[in-house]
């Protein structure tokens, strides 16, 4: 029998907010456990959820801890999943097995909207997602997390992705199981540290009001499925693309040396490329994911309207 309460736990503020209808954000802890550095995390941890309340909304960052499915972290579990320490990298595959083992576990971007669809939030905040890694067609290297937004009705705020994967392949991807990819107020779908990866967007959206009528739209005719909006870093915070392409390849190359498969690959590649960089693409990370969250809570704040 199918019993998600039993695994399910929502912080009082956010079941109270889910309750009445307010608007709330969720946000993933892959981005904290494998994602960023500590104690930097840990800052961002915090201000990313209060960027989320400064747009009138509220956070719920999830994980997995004691055997449940955790919707909203106190101060002691958003260190405990920065400090990183034993915590898994949980896509949908994991979930049952952390779930019964009381492993602790970060949640992806797949695992993160399984969550919060099971908690009724809809709108779902982060970095860059996962998709069709380079050199796909021989290592069949592709995210969880391109299913699950053809499968699970949250939206997906985030800075497009990063040419550690082949962006070309992925937006094929995401036409293919159906998932719209709307770009806010831009043209071109972003490659994270940079505005423009070379690819379109299937819709340049100018305001958060349409997103949130194009997912109300979706939801009631009963489309499963999220979208992407991808919301370009801010001008000051961008990086040079074709700067960033030459560490992407040597971050690739040594993964290749390394023997690096499967999923140490995405946090190997974010750690050799954060060294190489000497934290200034660790500076544009922090920005464009706060970014999102502004966005985010301005959409899910039009939605509950
Ligand atoms: N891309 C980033 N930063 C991240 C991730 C992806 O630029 O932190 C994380 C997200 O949690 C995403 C996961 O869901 O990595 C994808 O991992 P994989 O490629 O193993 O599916
Ligand atoms: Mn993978």
């Amino acid at each position: 029998m199918v019993d998600v309460e039993k695994y399910l736990s929502v912080a009082p503020e956010i079941k109270e907010a889910l309750d009445s209808g307010k608007a709330v954000v969720a946000l993933e802890s892959t981005i904290l456990s494998h994602g960023l550095p500590y104690p930097e995390n840990l800052e961002f941890a915090h201000k990313v959820e209060e960027i989320v309340r400064a747009e009138g909304a509220i956070p719920a960052t999830t994980a997995i801890i004691d055997g449940k499915l955790k919707v909203g972290l106190n101060a002691d579990e958003l260190e405990l999943m920065c400090r990183g320490e034993n915590v898994g990298k949980v896509s949908r595959r994991d979930v049952a097995v952390y779930l019964a083992t009381g492993k602790v576990g970060a949640t992806t971007v797949a695992t993160t909207m399984m969550i919060a669809e099971m908690a009724g939030i809809r709108f779902f905040a982060t970095g860059g997602i996962g998709g069709v890694h380079r050199g796909a067609e021989v290592t069949m290297d592709i995210s969880a997390d391109l299913e699950e937004l053809a499968d699970t009705q949250v939206c997906v705020i985030c800075a497009g992705a990063k040419s550690i994967l082949d962006i070309g392949l992925t937006l094929e991807y995401l036409e293919t199981v159906g998932v719209p990819v709307i770009g806010y107020d831009t043209d071109d779908f972003p490659a994270f540290y940079c505005r423009k990866s070379g690819y379109g967007v299937d819709y340049n959206a100018p305001n958060p009001e349409i997103i949130a009528k194009i997912m109300k739209t979706k939801w009631e005719l009963g489309l499963k499925g999220g979208a992407i909006v991808a919301n370009p870093i801010p001008e000051e915070h961008e990086l040079d693309f074709y700067e960033m392409e030459e560490v992407i390849t040597k971050a690739l190359d040594s993964a290749e040396k390394d023997g690096i498969r499967g999923k140490h690959t995405t946090p190997y590649l974010l750690a050799h490329i954060k060294d190489y960089t000497d934290g200034v693409a660790l500076k544009s990370n922090l920005q464009l994911a706060y970014n999102n969250a502004r966005l985010a809570s301005k959409i899910a704040v039009e939605y509950a309207k």
